[in-house]
């Protein structure tokens, strides 16, 4: 197996054995072979949607395959043998339906789109195919950059999918992405503006959930969220994706079962929708990876919408649940939505009543919700703080937390900041210093959480607010610096976005994706001011210049 797409990837250069993340090298190359059948049936999607044929049934499998192998998404071995077998029947279909509709196909075709092999012949296929599979290690580079673009805006429209907002370009433009990165005669430079055009679709993806999440359950709003328990038996909800908790909260709703949230569904108690719910009572422990004890002391169901799920442990699996893309063998799985109907959770509800009531870890709350329609609302004050020099510089820090101790720089980067600057973040990225005691700022709170890694799109909603404010005309000017940290493929989206958008000198760490090649750095560095971390002395001097 070869696979690099994480921040964790073994020595900073690829995982050879097994996943640091704990993929099989089983699991792997039919991930690899997924990718490979995706982008067979790209070549033909593309040729389809030029004749006027769009298939609702092909785009959603695209966007679901890329989204089932991101990082701490799926390590079931028998859903992806599944999914490319529906892949290869849904090709044929396509074809044949051009063919029907008058159109032709070339004689020649990349094996992508012709290959087939039996389920027993997919490992020996995929051994073929996999992300070595291109030689030069810059064409590699740009190729795997575009890939895990794609991987992070089909995750966000696939949750923005789900509460029926869909653009059809952000389809037409993951499949023309994906048909690009098999063509062999694609100069790097065209690679290179495709990266930039995968940054453009981010944008979109993004703007296209925020609109999705904020028209359905109304605008993030300055909230407290509690971190003790009650003495009830409860629900532990995980991920990313709020129609899955809507449904849990009306399920719930006068069962005794109270549900918290844990990881990246803390952001969820921001939304006015769901604080109507009395047994929505707070947030349980820390950021993903947490999860291998926290689930534990939870006593009671644990249900994962969405990455990061963690290989399991014996004291917990039997209370875990997947849904949707995510998966692990022996973990129980609630079927997706079908008719109209909602998922069910009888299972975890009648489940959780057997279960004792979460072991306490923490007391006290944490504050948030300060997406850009809660930070506009205080755009007079934060504009004045500024002017006074009350506030002299914000910082962005958003993107992922991870399990390496390395991480440590964040929470003591955040702790040496200035007493006059302000963290921006969104992600799970905050876990690292969102409950240390960093003060506020004439009653703006130092750290200003807008949300879920996709609510990036908020923070740079503020910018360009605060441009207009300033009245400056390159938001570089803006006394704001970026620190992001990043583990996955949404990351990886959010920092082509803001590349998209002009930012300037991001600095991204604790260290540098291993799947940019020397010569992929030098054009990053160059046109974008990239750069990594070094420690927390020497970088807070370059960034308070
Ligand atoms: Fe390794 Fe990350 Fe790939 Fe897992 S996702 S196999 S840790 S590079
Ligand atoms: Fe976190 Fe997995 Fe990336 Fe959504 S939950 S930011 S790592």
């Amino acid at each position: 197996m070869f696979c690099y797409q994480c921040q964790e990837t073994a020595k900073g250069t690829g995982c050879t054995i097994k996943g640091v993340c704990g993929k099989s090298e089983n699991v792997a190359k039919l991930q690899d072979l997924l990718i490979y059948t995706i982008k067979g049936i790209a070549v033909y999607a593309v040729q389809a949607r030029e004749m006027g044929i769009v298939r609702k049934d092909i785009d959603k499998f695209i966007m679901e395959s890329l989204f089932s192998t991101i990082t701490n998404a799926n390590f079931d071995p028998s859903r992806f043998v599944d999914r490319i077998q529906e892949g290869l029947t849904l090709r044929s279909d396509l074809k044949n339906n051009i063919i029907k509709e008058g159109g032709t196909i070339p004689d020649i075709l990349n094996d992508a789109a012709i290959w087939t092999a039996p389920s027993d012949e997919f490992e020996a296929k995929a051994a073929l195919v996999g992300v070595l599979a291109t030689e030069n290690e810059d064409v590699r580079s740009l190729r795997e950059v575009i890939t895990y673009g794609v991987k992070g805006i089909a995750a966000y429209a696939d949750h923005a999918f789900v509460l029926d907002y869909v653009d059809e370009t952000i389809f037409a433009f993951i499949e023309k992405a994906l048909v690009a990165t098999l063509d062999d005669t694609l100069p790097v430079s065209s690679l290179v503006d495709l990266v930039l055009e995968t940054g453009k679709f981010g944008v979109a993806a993004m703007a296209l959930l925020d609109k999705a999440n904020t028209t359905t359950y109304g605008n993030p709003e300055l909230s407290k969220v509690k971190l003790g328990v009650r003495n009830k038996p409860a629900i532990l909800i995980s991920g990313h994706d709020l129609k899955d908790l809507e449904e849990l909260l009306i399920q719930t709703e006068g069962s005794g079962v109270d549900v918290y949230t844990h990881g990246e569904m803390l952001p969820a108690h921001y939304y006015p929708a769901f604080k109507k719910y009395d047994n929505f009572v707070g947030n349980y422990g820390g950021s993903w990876h947490k999860q291998v004890k926290e689930f534990d002391s939870f006593n009671g169901p644990i249900f994962l919408t969405t990455n990061c799920l963690v290989p399991p442990q014996d004291s917990y699996i039997d209370r875990l649940y997947t849904t949707s893309v995510v998966g692990f063998e022996g973990v129980k799985h609630i079927a997706d939505r079908k008719d109209g109907k909602p998922k069910d959770f009888s299972d975890l509800i009648a489940q959780a009543k057997n279960c004792p009531a979460p072991t306490e870890l923490e007391t006290g709350e944490l504050i948030g919700g300060f997406a850009h329609n809660q930070v506009l609302a205080l755009a007079d004050k934060v504009i004045a703080a500024v002017k006074t020099g009350a506030i002299k510089r914000f910082f962005v820090m958003a993107g992922c937390d991870g399990r390496m101790k390395n991480r440590d720089y964040y929470a003591n980067f955040a702790q040496a900041l200035p007493k006059d600057t302000v963290i921006l973040t969104a992600g799970c990225a905050k876990y690292q210093y969102n409950k240390l005691d960093l003060g506020d700022i004439g009653g703006i709170p130092r750290v200003l959480d807008a949300g879920q890694c996709n609510d990036c799109y908020s923070l740079v909603v503020i910018a360009l607010k605060l441009k207009e404010a300033f009245g400056l005309d390159d938001i570089n000017q803006l006394p704001i610096s970026y620190n992001i940290a990043w583990y996955e493929q949404k990351a990886v989206i959010v920092l082509l976005a803001l590349l998209h958008l002009g930012v300037k000198n991001i600095h991204l760490g604790p260290t540098l994706p291993g799947f940019l090649s020397p010569k992929v750095v030098n054009v990053l560095v160059e046109n974008f001011g990239l750069a990594g971390i070094t420690n927390v002395e020497d970088d807070l001097k370059l960034f308070m210049v």
